[in-house]
């Protein structure tokens, strides 16, 4: 597993962190997931061969946040 560190815009309070962390572990691929909104980042387990971290990001965008 790699793991990635990604900055996301846009988070206002737990639920916005709720449908991130889901948004992120329902992709394929995907590990561990922990969402900051203190922080405002995503970091999040993953495997390299079946998804990447620009992949990643554009899951969050789908979701509706900015990402790095
Ligand atoms: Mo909180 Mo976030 O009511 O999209 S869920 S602001």
């Amino acid at each position: 597993m790699d793991e990635v560190v990604i900055k996301v815009g846009g988070m206002s309070c737990q639920g916005c962190v709720k449908n991130v962390t889901g948004a992120l572990s329902g992709t394929p691929g995907v590990g561990t997931v922990q969402v900051s909104l203190e922080q405002g980042e995503a970091r999040v387990s993953y495997d390299p061969a079946r998804v990447s971290a620009n992949a990643l990001r554009a899951v969050i965008e789908e979701a509706g946040f900015d990402a790095e």
